[in-house]
């Protein structure tokens, strides 16, 4: 993704590797904890705030504002203003193509699964 930080590109190079050693269910879990490092502790979700003030721990520190809120923006598919974990993974994959082509049926799969989850609970 054009005009994201080096860091981020590292990442990215990381996921297909994870990917391959973990398995599916194994690299949602670490996408979890990417998650995790970013989030708002007290909110469970990532804002901007909390991806402003926690993206340098994830090689981050050069993406502008206006980056970060389009990152936002782009991995927000409900419009509620901040990243729940399945947008956040959803959106790891969609920055690395590879990593999408390798695993998109996990990703429907999870995907599914999370769908069927709010069914239930709503
Ligand atoms: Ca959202």
């Amino acid at each position: 993704m054009a005009g994201i930080g080096k860091g981020s590109v590292e990442f990215e190079d990381l996921l297909p590797v994870i990917a391959g050693k973990l398995g599916g269910e194994g690299l949602i879990k670490e996408l979890c904890k990417g998650f995790r490092l970013l989030m708002d502790k007290e909110k469970g979700v990532i804002t901007l705030e909390s991806l402003r003030r926690n993206s340098a721990m994830m090689g981050l520190q050069d993406l502008k504002e206006e980056e970060l809120a389009s990152m936002m923006r782009e991995g927000d598919l409900d419009s509620d203003g901040v990243l729940s974990e399945m947008e956040f993974c959803v959106l790891m994959f969609r920055l690395s193509p590879q990593l999408m082509k390798d695993s998109w049926f996990w990703l429907q799969q999870a995907m599914h699964q999370e769908l069927n989850n709010n069914v239930t609970k709503s």
